[in-house]
């Protein structure tokens, strides 16, 4: 079935690349005849150097954006960049959480190597990053938004980062020069600093601009803009929202991500019947006279009908099902500011003629759950945490709205950028450049299995897990967790879990006990030693 399903697939890919050549050919006469250079090429015929715009932002999920076929909200801005350039429809990150992700893309080496395994830890900004290796052939490089590495960055010309999380509402900024407090909302306020040092870069020099929001990550205060969006819908719960867990590892169960049983009333679900309460005070502690006002109007229905909801008795699935509806609209909210300013970024780019020489690209530091499996967070090695959203408009080399499903990942992307840049790729990055990939290629040796390692304990209670994922399986090995009972103890478990997508897409249950998939157990166990061993992961 597989094999069908992909011979069709080439199929059509064959036909859509002959239109493409036939396209292409159209085209390249015109710019021939018409002008004197290509997108990336100076007069003269010299290669020039593409500028880099990295759009990243936080705890975005793929389910969540109009191009990946969103049935909850709308996205104009990122679809307008899909339907330029490329989707990808399984970009998995190695391990599902802020710092590290951040920490893979800077190196393009999994955990164990960058040494970043967990939030909290402090990135060692003295080893090979990207920024490093593009800035000292020629780049300008600046980073703007959150950063949450815990040391200064390094590689930059120019940095711009939030404190840890950073906050919504007239965010702190760290600088070389200390700290300095912003009027507005972070996502604005983050675009505008990033548009302001494209102003004033050096026009001679080619330039990489990692734009990374905090949004939309918890505990998701829309801006002024957005407050009423989505306030007379109710938005479409995901198949598995009332999810017991049965079926699979025992130690899912124990996890602390769900929706209702695990919001918070005021910071979550922005329930504060008392504004003056002490608890809302902290709430609303950075906020202006004027916006805390602004809040509580609009904010007032929802804190109204909570009063109510309050005398009677719920059942758990009554509160999971209200605490969806409150916590997915100011997640939507969110990402609507988001989209907003990624169409002040492709408007600045068309406005100052850099359409044509600027690669764009979007990404998430990982997936999210929205109300699938009954959960909000990520760290999972299950689908809507592992698949991070990826977009990438590269003009001349993408095809206009194309999407792929080979298996790529955060790792790849600084092989990419530095291939984009004509740097040689050092030899120890553990990636690929995507670039055959976003040129509409197939190399037959692209992978087709890939690693994925948790590892970290307490917020949340996830286990420590890693497995190996393909196209259809993955096989999951949960080996740590914390011991609630036992005084918060660590300790080490040996639990697995075997998800067959194909049969079952939502991971709803395991095929870990099943005889019929005692091949299947087999040569993915095989599979995974040998990745583990590829890519040097000495010990959990
Ligand atoms: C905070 C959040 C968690 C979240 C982590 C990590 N709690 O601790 O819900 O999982 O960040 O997120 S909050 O109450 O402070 O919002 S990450 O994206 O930075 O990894
Ligand atoms: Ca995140």
């Amino acid at each position: 079935m597989l094999i069908r399903l992909r011979d069709l697939d080439l199929k059509m890919r064959c036909k859509k690349v002959a239109l493409a050549l036939a396209v292409a050919g159209m085209v390249y006469g015109f710019l021939a005849d018409g002008l004197q250079a290509g997108p990336f090429e100076e007069e003269g015929g010299s290669q020039s150097k593409p500028n880099i715009v990295f759009i990243f932002s936080d705890d975005h999920a793929y389910q969540a954006i109009g191009a990946y076929g969103s049935q909850i909200n709308r996205t104009p801005n990122l679809d307008r960049l899909a339907s330029q350039g490329m989707r990808f429809d399984r970009c998995l990150v190695t391990n599902s959480i802020c710092g590290p992700a951040r920490a893979v893309i800077l190196t393009g080496k999994y955990s164990h190597l960058n040494g970043f395994r967990q939030n909290g830890d402090k990135f060692n900004g003295s080893q090979q990053t990207f920024p490093k290796l593009m800035r000292s052939a020629g780049y300008q490089t600046a980073v703007v938004g959150k950063w949450h590495l815990g040391s200064d960055p390094t590689g930059f010309d120019h940095w711009f980062v939030l404190p840890g999380q950073g906050n919504y509402y007239n965010p702190d900024f760290l600088t070389p020069n200390g700290r300095k407090q912003v009027s507005g909302y972070v996502t604005d306020v983050t675009t505008d600093h990033a548009l302001k040092w494209l102003d004033d870069r050096n026009q001679d020099k080619p330039f990489m601009l990692m734009l990374q929001h905090k949004a939309p990550h918890r505990a998701w205060l829309p801006s002024k803009d957005h407050l009423q969006t989505f306030e007379k819908e109710s938005i479409t719960e995901p198949s598995n929202l009332l999810d017991d867990y049965s079926g699979r590892a025992e130690v899912l169960a124990e996890n602390a991500m769900e929706v209702g049983k695990d919001m918070r009333p005021g910071f979550d679900l922005k329930l504060f019947p008392d504004p003056e309460s002490d608890q809302a005070k902290r709430f609303f502690r950075r906020f202006t006279p004027e916006q805390k006002s602004d809040w509580i109007a609009a904010y007032k229905n929802r804190n109204d009908h909570y009063l109510k909801y309050r005398e009677s008795a719920k059942t758990d699935e009554q509160k999971r099902r209200l605490h969806y509806q409150y916590y997915i609209k100011d997640y939507l909210r969110c990402i609507s500011s988001v989209d907003d300013n990624v169409g002040r970024v492709l408007d600045y780019l068309k406005q100052n003629s850099l359409e044509d020489n600027t690669i764009v690209i979007y990404s998430s530091d990982q997936g999210f759950y929205l109300g699938e499996h009954g959960w909000y967070d990520k760290r999972w090695i299950f689908e809507e945490s592992l698949r991070t959203p990826l977009i990438i408009r590269w003009p001349g080399l993408t095809e206009p709205g194309s999407h792929t499903s080979q298996i790529v990942s955060n790792l790849d992307f600084p092989e990419t950028f530095l291939d984009a840049a004509g740097i040689e790729i050092p030899a120890d990055m553990q990636g690929r450049s995507l670039k055959p990939i976003l040129a509409g290629q197939h190399p037959s040796d692209w992978r087709q299995s890939f690693y994925y390692h948790y590892y970290e304990l307490g917020t949340h209670n996830v286990a420590a897990h890693y497995g190996v994922v393909t196209e259809r399986y993955k096989l999951i090995h949960y080996y740590r967790k914390i011991d609630r009972e036992n005084g918060r103890a660590k300790v080490n478990i040996d639990q697995w879990d075997l998800m067959d997508r194909l049969k079952d897409p939502n991971e709803n249950m395991s095929f870990i006990n099943d005889p019929l998939y005692e091949e299947a157990r087999a040569e993915l166990k095989v599979e995974l030693q040998r990745l583990r061993d590829e890519l040097k992961v000495s010990s959990n």
